[in-house]
């Protein structure tokens, strides 16, 4: 058995580290246009030199597909469906349409059918109908638009011709000028050129495409990961009606949301205790920009603000994040000010302070979106960061005025949050200085590696002091560190940095990793590469296990979104036959070996309770040794669910918890997350 990265606690997303590397890739596709323009040379004369990227042809993107989707994996397959819907998306934008129906057929072809006006069918100057530029030539689609804003074309947005060019059939019709229109294409080659199927009652487009099998290294659809991208497009656009349905196993869902991103932040909020009774809500438009913002504020202590550009998620921030935190900052201070709630003599409330506990959705929508930043995930748009700040203040100062006692919660939250970084910075300064005086300053329980180079080093968190002194025996101490756990370590999410800072086992883990915590967190100094969480596989192994995600997810996430934390596969069986065993990891493992081995003779299975009922050298062979051993990579799909599930599971509500546990029941094995 080799390592697999299988994306198993929370789904797949692109980490920053393979978005850098899409980035460079986009810019070698830039240069790659130059060499496959030969291929659109039919019209090329006519165009000037910006206009010469529009007729790239879609060899390029078979030739080179992951430089246009990013992957041709799983991530790339599923991309393909963003691809089209974004084109809907952009209708649903420009208010023509409200409905948008995405199909999984059974033999995992998607067909994505919309309301908006069609796609134009009339002659193109290329002397070919507008719908087969559209469908055919890179970036055409958005030439044929009126300039509105656009989430195709934005992040990845490479347009629907690619999901065309990457498709083994792609089948489009379009209802407008009461008629319905057909078109129908193999590898981005026209092979039923536009024909007329009869009259139309409405209007809209419909696709239907096969993703290429000879492209595609994966090409079955996660319903999962559908249904997250299309719900989280739902919540950004308020009153589109978004459903998914799946013909392999007939499961239906319907994502629409009058409230928009103030449901968002409700769901994201549904594990914990509000303060302000609703969500506070901003809405304006200046300046062709749209701003949209959702508040609520919690008995929590971290920040949640997600913020959108277009509907793309914004990770990196930007100018509209900054000019909404300065608002934010500045009303706040300033109506404490007024209100003689801070007063005088005390010095004024930092963003941090203000942002403690607060969940947030910023949406905004911008004509010509500038992105920046390592993964084009950042708004550089100057004008936007006043525009939103004053947008922002604005509204937001009418709602203090507006709502006295709402306003006093809030700004009595952030005066408790001020001092108590007060003195979270006091324990602070004490574990630095006390790591400064010790000459060892790494825990005591700790069995370090011989290694100081962390893209070879890992650690194991091990449950149990039994089973640490295992892993301890069985490890190869060149480059594996083993820290045991005692127990069940503190649930941060009910607890502030001070408290936090007072658990031995937090602190231990902080010490050993060496990459400090918080806003000092510095993923470079990590000592480890591999972050590697070995626990029973039971429920309070889970449980552990659940708790060191929370910690990690709150106070150490770059260690997460990096992908540098996994999680140990012991097996769950040992079969002995004869001289010779085997391990199985799951039941049916299990049943194949017995089955292989033949039930007759003596095959003897003993079932492993716990990490500690191994011996060092069955502990290194079955779990701990490179060569055999599979670990799983978490990875982060979608912070905003991640963040929901774990105040879910880990805060003080009774009643979501269980209920997230009867609707996940079914898939047990993943409960953890
Ligand atoms: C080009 C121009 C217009 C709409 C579209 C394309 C369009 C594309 C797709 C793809 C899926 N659904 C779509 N809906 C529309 C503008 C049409 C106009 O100005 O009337």
């Amino acid at each position: 058995m080799t390592e697999t990265k299988k994306p198993q606690e929370v789904v797949t997303e692109m980490t920053a580290a393979e978005k850098a590397k899409l980035e460079a890739k986009q810019k070698e596709k830039f240069e790659a246009v130059e060499e496959e323009i030969v291929e659109a040379t039919t019209v090329s004369e006519a165009y000037d030199a910006n206009k010469i990227q529009v007729l790239e042809g879609l060899e390029a993107v078979r030739k080179r597909p992951s430089m246009y989707i990013g992957s041709i994996s799983s991530r790339g397959l599923h991309h393909l469906v963003s691809e089209v819907v974004d084109n809907s998306i952009d209708e649903a934008l420009a208010g023509f349409c409200d409905h948008i129906e995405v199909f999984i057929h059974k033999d995992n072809s998607i067909t994505v059918v919309d309301n908006g006006r069609g796609i134009p069918v009339d002659m193109h100057k290329t002397g070919k109908p507008a719908i087969e530029v559209v469908m055919t030539i890179l970036h055409a689609g958005g030439k044929f638009g009126d300039g509105g804003y656009k989430v195709s074309g934005g992040l990845h947005g490479v347009g629907v011709s690619c999901v065309n060019a990457l498709s083994s059939k792609m089948e489009v019709e379009s209802r407008r000028n009461g008629k319905r229109y057909g078109i129908e294409f193999a590898k981005g080659k026209t092979v039923k050129p536009l024909y007329e199927i009869g009259p139309a009652e409405t209007t809209g487009t419909t696709v239907h495409f096969v993703p290429d099998a000879s492209i595609f290294t994966e090409l079955v659809y996660d319903y999962n990961v559908l249904r997250l991208r299309l719900r989280e497009l739902a919540f950004l656009n308020k009153g589109v009606r978004i459903s998914l349905t799946d013909e392999r196993d007939g499961r239906s869902e319907t994502f629409h949301f009058e409230g928009g991103i103030i449901e968002y932040v409700k769901y994201v909020d549904s594990g914990k205790d509000a303060i302000n009774a609703e969500p506070i809500y901003i809405e304006g438009v200046k300046d062709k920009v749209i701003v949209e913002v959702a508040l609520q504020y919690c008995d929590t202590y971290n920040e949640n603000v997600f913020s959108y550009v277009n509907n793309i998620n914004t990770e990196e921030g930007g100018t509209h994040v900054a000019g909404f935190r300065q608002a934010l900052t500045r009303t706040i201070n300033d109506y404490a000010r007024k209100k003689n709630i801070l007063k005088e003599n005390e010095e004024n409330l930092s963003g941090d302070d203000v942002r403690e506990g607060l969940t947030g959705v910023l949406s905004i929508k911008v004509p010509e979106p500038q992105f920046e930043g390592q993964t084009k995930t950042k708004l550089g748009n100057s004008e936007v960061r006043p525009l939103v700040d004053s947008l922002v203040s604005d509204q937001l100062q009418e709602f203090f005025e507006e709502n006295p006692p709402e306003a006093k919660k809030i700004v009595e939250k952030a005066i408790i949050s001020a001092r108590a970084r007060a003195a979270a910075r006091k324990a602070r300064e004490l574990v630095h200085r006390k790591n400064a005086l010790e000459i060892s300053s790494l825990p005591g329980k700790l069995a370090d590696c011989q290694s100081k180079d962390n893209t070879q080093t890992e650690i194991y968190l091990v449950e149990g002091d039994s089973a640490g002194g295992s892993a301890k025996q069985g490890r190869d101490r060149k480059f594996q560190a083993i820290l045991p756990l005692r127990g069940k370590i503190l649930n941060v999410e009910k607890a502030r940095m001070d408290k936090m800072l007072s658990s031995e086992e937090i602190r231990n883990m902080i010490t050993a990793f060496g990459c400090g915590i918080g806003e000092e967190f510095d993923l470079t100094k990590a000592r480890y590469g591999k972050i590697i969480i070995m626990t029973d596989a039971d429920v309070d192994g889970a449980h552990i296990r659940t708790l060191l995600l929370t910690f990690f997810y709150r106070f150490m996430k770059p260690l997460i979104t990096e992908g540098h934390v996994f999680i140990a596969q012991p097996p769950l069986f040992l079969i002995r036959k004869g001289q010779k065993h085997e391990y199985a990891y799951s039941d049916e493992e299990l049943k194949q070996i017995l089955d292989k081995v033949g039930r007759t003779g003596n095959p003897y299975v003993q079932r492993y309770k716990g990490l500690g009922e191994m011996n060092p050298s069955q502990l290194w062979e079955t779990t701990m040794d490179p060569q055999y051993r599979t670990i799983l990579q978490v990875h982060l799909e979608d912070a905003a669910e991640a963040d929901s599930i774990f105040s879910v599971l880990m805060g003080d509500k009774v009643e979501p918890r269980r209920k997230f546990i009867e609707d996940n029941a079914d898939k047990v094995t993943n409960l953890d997350l």
